[in-house]
């Protein structure tokens, strides 16, 4: 394979990144990698087995589980129960958060907070899901892990990433040290470098946001979609409105063309829908270790204090240009809320 540089070569050239790290993270990271690749398998096949459609359970969240929510799951517990490097999930599918229990992974540093499908609504149309992850190092030394490992600042992330399963299924991350994305080749089952050290276009002509819910949004927001529908030719706008009700497939469109992804309060989400541990802060480090910004419309993603393990909050994220214009007419029209 001369020329190709896998996930697992990678990780290991970069290994020299972790000082204090003795190959755990890296490990840890595979294991993800690993369940990446047999969660892809279903995903890909969807169609052509009974594990489409609703499992016919529903989650914290009230939402639905299909099927391949609870496939997916399952299946990253797994990998990172018999990987041994982590002690707690805290996952959007379960309502407490998941002490790893097995003697390896007890005293294990990190702590993976995940949402294992994302944007599953769209499985039985066969519109790209993903799945996002966030790695903490454990904060507690006795032993016994605790909601406290879990309800960590973004800031305090040591990787994160996503997995985008698409016209071709992508895994993308960061470990602080820029932003990396390695696409499986089916024919050598492998994750291979296709896209070194990503940054997102300073600007952009595409804004991501479910506009039917427009009645609802703050004034900022409404002034916002305004601005992109503008003719103005310097800055070039009007704005082209892309928007496929998943997050992944959505920033990652905006990561490599330039965008903004918006999910504000609205009537039915007064909090935001989007959830900060396993959703807004791992694509907001990404987004900022790609040049980007990640704002609740005023203040950093990655700055928030996380007080509940399914909190929301609103996003906007993406080329810097864009959402520092979207975070000024939102501190102008504040007031109108
Ligand atoms: P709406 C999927 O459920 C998700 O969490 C994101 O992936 C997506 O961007 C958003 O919600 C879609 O929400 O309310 O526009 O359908």
């Amino acid at each position: 394979m001369s020329g190709i540089t896998t996930l697992g070569q990678f990780i290991i050239e970069k290994q020299a990144d972790f000082p204090y790290a003795k190959g755990e993270l890296s490990r840890l990271l595979r294991d993800i990698g690993i369940a990446s690749k047999i969660v892809n398998r279903e995903v890909n096949k969807a169609g052509l087995v009974d594990i489409l459609g609703a499992a016919g359970t529903v989650n914290i969240q009230g939402e639905g589980q299909q099927k391949l929510d609870v496939f997916a799951n399952t299946q990253f517990i797994s990998a990172l129960t018999s990987g041994g490097e982590c002690c707690i999930v805290a996952t959007e599918e379960e309502d407490e958060f998941v002490p790893i229990d097995s003697p390896v992974s007890k005293n294990a540093k990190y702590i993976v907070c995940i949402d294992p499908l994302d944007g599953s609504s769209n499985i039985d149309c066969n519109v790209a899901v993903g799945t996002i992850f966030s790695i903490y190092r454990r904060k507690s030394t006795n032993g016994v892990a605790t909601l406290k490992d879990v309800l960590q600042k973004g800031t305090e992330q040591v990787a994160a990433g996503y997995v985008i399963y698409g016209s071709s299924t992508m895994l993308v991350y960061t470990t602080g040290k820029g932003v990396n994305g390695f696409t499986l080749d089916p024919s050598i089952g492998e994750f291979c470098l296709s896209h070194p050290d990503m940054k997102v276009p300073s600007t952009g002509n595409i804004y991501s946001i479910n506009e039917g819910n427009y009645v609802h949004f703050p004034t900022g927001v409404k002034k916002y979609i305004k601005y992109a529908q503008v003719e103005d030719k310097e800055t070039n706008r009007p704005y082209t409105s892309r928007y496929i009700g998943s997050m992944v497939g959505d920033i990652h469109r905006n990561l490599i063309k330039g965008g903004i992804y918006i999910y504000p309060t609205t009537a039915s989400s007064p909090n935001g829908k989007l959830r900060l541990l396993y959703e807004c802060n791992p694509m907001a480090f990404i987004i900022e270790q790609a040049g980007g910004i990640a704002s609740d419309g005023f203040n950093r993603i990655l700055d928030i204090e996380p007080s509940e393990l399914h909190q929301r909050t609103a996003i906007f994220i993406g080329s810097p240009e864009m959402v520092k214009v979207a975070q000024g007419l939102m501190a102008e029209y504040s007031a109108e809320q």
